[in-house]
């Protein structure tokens, strides 16, 4: 299926134009074809950057040797200047010259097939590549400098002596002698399961910090919600009017709020109405409330607190949120000041932009209720979630069994298949199918 026999070609660089353009060559020709694109009759000497005449261009070769190469494999690497009618000239002499057009992440698929690195480190490639926040970035860079790698590889380890024992146990049946008590066997398994929580504890924020949260504003007609939509996405995306009843359909946009990506969410003012397309929006807003990670429920400072306000605070009460009380440019109702309590209540005004920041720092603050430390393996890829959690239900059974003191076989199979789902992770273990689906999102040329 992934064939690494023949030579790959692309443009490694953005499309357009730019001040340089690198093409990326990989595979057993990448010399052979370098040398014959800048007409040199000799070989290149590897990891010198040779400088080169081509056509009406001048180029900068460099040559990787196998195996001390991104892929692994031999690669050449020729910057260029950045037009796009140059690189592509160049891509195209390369495929004359036996080269084949890379598909998207090839390169990195032959990284990960030659062992170069392993699918966690695949995958934070991508991630490194999409991140739009600096916190994303971190994420994705510790991933590919192994820390979770190697946190994975000592549960495995683990669990592998547990699982070695039990085996030996079981070649000696007659003896009745047991290479590791059931008991000793579950404490080991119990270890093994702390530090898989340990992992786990810190995927919700993970997953929040790689994918964004999504962050639903709610409140009854009228209180400025599509107003804090465009303050906090400085734009005038959503139309603000003095009508309640405005806002009839969800308006989403992407928002980078105190390093944090998030999905931004306007709704209509959850109010009863006969008007039907209001209707639709209002249960459009109830729907969207149920998924959010986060709610901003906005109160109308300035007014007494409405039936419609008291069902949106009532109908949020379990979920995270921010409670908001805007038009704080506006004398204060005062009704609405003791009604949030217990949850602390951010002032701000929409128009003004009073507070903003104040509410900016809650948001930040709640959804990720501390820094991830430096160094620490972060998990924050549902796939890995998905395993992990496969993996811990596994063992969890294989305690069971092992109290039950059935034979070895039930807890063996058991901590096999957990066994398999630490491998999927890191890739030991993997299908074809899953290979299309993780380095179909790459761009071509990584
Ligand atoms: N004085 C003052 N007026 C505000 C503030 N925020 C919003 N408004 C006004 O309140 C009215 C409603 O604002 P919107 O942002 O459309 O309110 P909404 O919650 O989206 O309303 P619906 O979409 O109808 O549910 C508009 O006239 C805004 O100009 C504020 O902080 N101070
Ligand atoms: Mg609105």
């Amino acid at each position: 299926m992934f064939s690494t026999s023949d030579t790959i070609v692309a443009i490694a660089t953005p499309p357009g134009r730019g001040g340089i353009g690198v093409i990326r060559i990989s595979g057993p020709d990448a010399a052979t074809i370098a040398t014959r694109l800048i007409g040199r009759d000799h070989p290149l000497t590897p990891r010198y950057a040779t400088f080169a005449r081509r056509a009406d261009d001048h180029v900068v070769v460099t040559l990787f040797e196998a195996p001390h190469s991104y892929t692994g494999e031999h690669v050449v690497e020729i910057a260029a200047h950045g037009s796009p009618v140059v690189l592509n000239g160049i891509v195209r002499a390369a495929i004359d010259a036996g080269a084949r057009l890379a598909e998207p992440g090839e390169f990195t698929l032959r990284a990960f097939l030659n062992n170069k690195i392993d699918l966690v480190q695949a995958e934070a490639v991508a991630d490194l590549v999409d991140a739009v926040t600096p916190l994303q970035a971190r994420a994705a860079f510790d991933q590919l400098e192994g820390t979770l790698t190697q946190t994975i590889g000592e549960i495995e380890r683990e669990l592998f002596d547990v699982i070695a024992k039990l085996e030996a146990s079981l070649d000696f049946p007659d003896e009745g002698y047991h290479f590791v008590a059931p008991k000793e066997a579950r404490t080991s398994l119990a270890a093994i399961i702390g530090r898989i929580d340990a992992l786990l504890a810190q995927a919700a924020r993970g997953r929040l910090i790689r994918e964004g949260a999504q962050v639903v504003i709610a409140g009854a007609p009228n209180v400025g919600k599509s107003s804090l939509f465009n303050a906090l996405l400085n734009t005038n995306r959503a139309i603000v009017t003095a009508i309640p009843g405005t806002t009839r359909d969800l308006l989403t946009e992407r928002a980078d709020i105190g390093g944090l990506s998030l999905s931004l969410i306007d709704t209509a003012g959850v109010r009863e109405t006969t008007d039907v397309v209001e209707r639709e929006g209002v249960a459009r807003s109830r729907n969207t409330l149920r998924v959010a990670d986060l709610v901003i429920v906005m109160l109308d400072r300035s007014r007494r607190l409405s039936e419609e306000d008291r069902d949106v605070l009532s109908s949020t009460a379990n979920q995270r949120r921010v409670i908001v009380l805007n038009k704080s440019d506006l004398p204060r109702a005062d009704a609405v000041a003791h009604v949030s309590a217990p949850d602390a209540a951010v002032e701000i005004s929409a128009t003004t932009g009073a507070g903003i920041d104040r509410l900016i720092e809650a948001i930040a603050a709640t959804l990720s209720a501390s820094e991830p430390l430096r160094d620490q393996p972060q998990i924050t890829n549902t796939r890995h979630i998905v395993l992990l959690e496969r993996g811990r239900a596994a063992i969890d059974r294989a305690i069971t069994a092992l109290e039950a003191e059935v034979p070895e076989e039930f807890p063996l199979l058991d901590l096999q298949e957990a066994a398999h789902a630490l491998q999927e992770i890191t890739g030991k273990r993997t299908s074809d199918d899953l290979l299309h689906h993780i380095f179909a999102r790459f761009c071509i040329g990584k």
